[in-house]
Formats: structure tokens, sequence, C-alpha cells
């Protein structure tokens, strides 16, 4: 009899898990039947925008947490598809650093190119997952959202690929209750024109501060106060900005932070991280992990030790992503083909605990992205995924890492050269801090001339000459 998959979301890692199968049909495999079930109207993802907040308008938790004006913050060619490139798809060479619907374009094109949407069940959000020792299959329920009914299948395997960046983590502060003005999770942000004029608070040091600050500052906020737990992220910052250690209390709209300074605010952003949630596992089946290069109880990252058959997709934190994302999927792909076999549950272990204590010796973000490489080759490695320059793509990483200690505000103007074509990007007919207009026509629009653009609206930052850079912040990237 035909096995059956189910594929839990449709974003980039669950598309990928479709493009893989795909890819072996049209090369004559004979492949199982795949359904893929996403709570959302369409594909795409953390990269379909709402305005939506807290509950969707069936009751759901919103999976999205990106926002309004929300660029790459990497070079595009960092998370090129090995099999298909920007260029095949927007039919020429396009700048480095595109815009949320630029990227989501993209995402979706090649799927709807491949005719795929067909597997994929819109409005059907995963309520409950359950695993027969008896029957070794998987019973997967899910709740009809237009139709409010509960069904439930059969499946042989099951591809986890809801995301991670979703649920926030938000910790308490004390006198945050009593705090006059707005207090929200980076995952309900969407507008930074809300904050014009105000000094804000955003606690957190990594990319959620740091791309939401600049993107206020960009927008007109007066103020951005960063206040950081381990380190603060040290970029050369204008002087609107600055970096506090931990904020410790609030009293009135005062923020007081652990060094006994304080900071009169308008509003706190908590820019504190996202949670692994899978609310609809069993206690058995449920990756616990924080947000790292490699959790735990995963073989290669993606089959869980206990019970393979259960497939997690990009639950690592992320330099590259959408191609990551393929190498795992068509590494399970090749496994629930019988193409690849397993080793035994002990051997995935050491393998996996190997990883783990390699990622726990990094020292650093270029150690961080070699290991992240590493990773990725050994998954392109085991499959037919077109090899791609994966070194080369973490010298890029490494250099984009450069370029925003030497401009956190410009360094989405520079270009980078894609692996798998070999083009050099044009650069963007906009500076980054003057392009206001995110829309997928006003990128794409190339009448405009980058000579033509009026001089930077507020100073660029200082460059600092290389000897006199701020120290590496040990951070990752998104
Ligand atoms: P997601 O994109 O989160 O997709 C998961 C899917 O599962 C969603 O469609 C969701 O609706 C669905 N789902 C969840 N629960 C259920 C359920 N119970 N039932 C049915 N469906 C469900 N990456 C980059 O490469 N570059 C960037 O610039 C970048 N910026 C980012 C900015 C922000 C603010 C955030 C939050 C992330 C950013 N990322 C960026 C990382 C981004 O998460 C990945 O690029 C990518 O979206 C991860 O893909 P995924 O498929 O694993 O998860
Ligand atoms: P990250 O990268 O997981 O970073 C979370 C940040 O929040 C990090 O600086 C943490 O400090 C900080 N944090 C977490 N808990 C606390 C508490 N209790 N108090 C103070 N600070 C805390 O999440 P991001 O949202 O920045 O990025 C995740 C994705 O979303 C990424 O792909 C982005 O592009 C968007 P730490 O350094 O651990 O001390």
């Amino acid at each position: 009899m035909t096995q059956r998959i189910a594929v839990l979301g449709a974003g980039p890692s669950g598309l990928a898990q479709l493009r893989a199968f795909d890819a072996a049909r049209r090369a004559g495999a004979d492949v199982p039947e795949i359904v893929c079930f996403e709570k959302q109207s369409d594909l795409g993802g953390m990269w379909n925008y709402t305005w939506r907040t807290g509950l969707d308008q069936h009751g759901e938790p919103v999976h999205a947490s990106m926002y309004r004006y929300l660029w790459s913050n990497g070079p595009k060619e960092c998370l090129e598809f090995a099999d298909y490139s920007f260029e095949e798809h927007f039919g020429r060479p396009i700048a480095s650093y595109p815009p949320r619907p630029v990227l989501r374009d993209y995402i979706m094109g090649r799927i709807e190119r491949s005719g795929l949407r067909e597997q994929i069940r819109f409005n059907t959000a995963v309520h409950s997952v359950e695993y027969s020792e008896e029957t070794g299959k998987f019973t997967v329920t899910v709740r009809e959202l237009e139709e409010d009914r509960m069904v439930s299948e059969e499946f042989d395997w099951v591809v986890v690929a809801t995301g991670h960046f979703s649920t926030p983590n938000a910790p308490a502060f004390e006198g945050l209750s009593q705090f006059p003005g707005r207090v929200l999770h980076a995952h309900d942000f969407r507008d930074a024109c809300e904050f014009t004029g105000k000094d804000l608070l955003l606690v957190g040091s990594s990319y959620s501060a740091e791309d939401i600050g600049t993107q206020c500052y960009k927008y007109g906020a007066k103020s951005v106060t960063f206040s950081y737990r381990s380190a603060p992220m040290g970029y050369d910052w204008p002087d609107a900005f600055s970096e506090r250690p931990l904020l410790t209390r609030v009293e009135g709209n005062t923020a007081h932070f652990i060094d006994g300074s304080s900071q009169d605010v308008d509003a706190i952003i908590l820019c504190t991280g996202y949670q692994h949630h899978f609310p609809f596992l069993p206690d058995d089946l449920t990756l616990r992990t924080s947000n790292r290069l490699y959790p735990q109880d995963l073989y290669k990252g993606v089959f869980w030790i206990d019970n393979p058959r259960l497939v997690y997709l990009g639950m690592q934190d992320q330099y590259y992503t959408f191609n990551m994302f393929d190498a795992q999927a068509w590494l399970a792909r090749d496994v629930i083909l019988g193409r690849t076999a397993l080793p035994d549950a002990e051997a995935m272990r050491a393998d996996s605990e190997a990883w783990f204590a390699r990622e726990n010796a990094c020292a650093g973000s270029d150690d961080d992205i070699d290991f992240q490489a590493a990773y990725v080759r050994d998954l392109v490695d085991r499959s037919d995924y077109p090899d791609f320059a994966i070194e080369e793509v973490a010298e890029m990483f490494k250099q984009w890492q450069r370029d925003k200690r030497e401009d956190i505000l410009g360094y989405r103007n520079r270009s980078y050269r894609s692996t798998i074509t070999g083009t050099l990007a044009p650069p963007h007919h906009t500076r980054w801090m003057e392009a206001m207009d995110d829309s997928l026509q006003a990128f794409l629009d190339d009448s405009r001339d980058l000579e033509e653009q009026p001089e930077p609206r507020r100073p660029p930052a200082p460059v600092a000459a290389t000897a006199g850079l701020p120290a590496e912040p040990v951070r990752r990237r998104a």
C-alpha cells in the first residue's frame, strides 16, 4: 500500500519537503501520497504578512511575526535555492537585500511553477498527532477552520515544519504592568510608524532588537534604547541609539537598568526571542530546545531519534535558511523512500551528541557560521540536492557580519555575487534608509536610478576604519 506522509506547515521548510518529493517524482521515482496541512489561507509561512495579532478570525494563534517594511536581514545570495535561482524567478538580476514581499514571491514561485499547491490543505490547523506502537502509524487530527470541524487521518510519516519564531518568550519585569505606554512583544510588532517621535526601549540584543530598533529609527522614532542581558550588540550606533545592561524595573515611564542608570521611555518592545512550541504533539514526541544551531534528540538535526518516522525541519537557529531547509528535506525524502538507511538509535544518538558538543565548542559568530556550513555540507553530501558553494556562502556570512559592524544602517546597500549563477547583484535604486516603499513593484522598478536619489535624510552612521571596528558581537543571524 502507498505510504502516506503528513507535512505540517507550508512555510519554506514544509515547501522544501514538497519540492524534494516532486524532484524525485520528476526523475521517475514512485513517491508516497503527501498531504500538507497549513492553518493559514496561503503558502509562504512567516513570509505572509498580516495586520492581525493575538488570535486570528478562527480563534487560532496568529503565526506571523513579520512586520511592515521588513527587508531581508542577510544577503539573498546566502539563502538562494540551489535548484531555483533568483535570476530564474525574476528573469534578471536583482539587488542583494530584497524586502519581504520579494522574498515571499521567490519562495512561492518555485512551488507555483511545480504545481504543488494542490498538495496543501489550507485553512487547516493541526490539533493533535498521536502515534500507535500497535499499527506503527500516526493519527493526525486537524481542525478545518472554515467548516469548523475536526477530522482525523492516518499517516506513516509526519514532518513537523511549523516554524519556531511564533510563540513569544516574554519575560516579566517589575513595574511593567503599571507602565503608562505601550508594552508589546516583537511577535506583535507590525508598523514602525506607530512609534514616530517616541522614545523606545527594546529589551534584547539579537536580530529582532536590532532590526525593529533600526526600522523604528528609519520611520522617525526619536530615540532607541536597547537593554541587553548578556552582551551589547556593539555596533557603531548613531547618537539616537544607546545600549544599556539589563532592565531591572520600571517606575512610571522610567526604565531602570542593572548598572543604576535610567531612561524615560514612551513604549517598550520585548525583543526577547521565541519558544519552540508544539501544542499538537504528545510529550514523548516533543522537541524541547532553546534557539540553538544543533537541537538535541535529533539525528542529523532532522529525525526524532526515539521515533525517526517523526521528522522535524527548520528547528535550528539559522544563518543558512531556505537552502538548509532544502538540504534537510532532501535527506528526509531519501530516508522515507528507502534510498538511505538510518543507523540504529545508539549510533544516531552518538552522532547527535557529537554535533551538539561541537556547537558548544564554538567561540563566536565566525565559528557558528562554520559550524552551520559543516552541518549543511554533511546533509548535502548525503542526497542528490544540487551541490552549492556552501563554504563560499559561509565566507559571505562573515563578510555580512563585517558589513554590519562597519555600517549598521547601510549594510543593506551592499552587493553580493550569486554562487548559483555567478552574477554580481546590481545596487538597489534606493538606499535602504531612504527606501520607504517596501512593495515588490517599487523594488523591481528599474526606471529609477541610484544616482538620482536624494542624499540620505539622516546622516549615515560613521564608517569605522577596519582597525577601530567594534568588537565582534557574539550573536547569530536570522
Ligand atoms: P515558518 O515560515 O514559520 O512556517 C511555518 C508554517 O507552519 C506557517 O505557515 C504556519 O502557519 C504553519 N503552522 C504552524 N502551526 C501550525 C498548525 N498547528 N497547523 C497547521 N499549520 C501550522 N530568514 C531569512 O532567511 N532572512 C530574513 O531576513 C529573515 N527575517 C526574519 C524576520 C523575522 C521577524 C522572523 C520571525 C524570522 C525571520 N527569518 C528570516 C527566519 C524565517 O523564520 C525563515 O526564513 C523561515 O520562514 C522559516 O521557515 P519554516 O517553514 O521553518 O517556518
Ligand atoms: P533570539 O535571536 O533568540 O534572541 C533573543 C534575545 O532576547 C537575546 O538577545 C536574549 O539575550 C534576549 N533575552 C531572552 N530572554 C531574556 C530575558 N529574560 N531578559 C532579557 N533578555 C532576554 O531572538 P530574536 O527574536 O532576536 O530573533 C529570532 C528570529 O526572529 C530571527 O530569525 C530574527 O530575524 C527574527 P541573551 O543574548 O540570550 O542573553
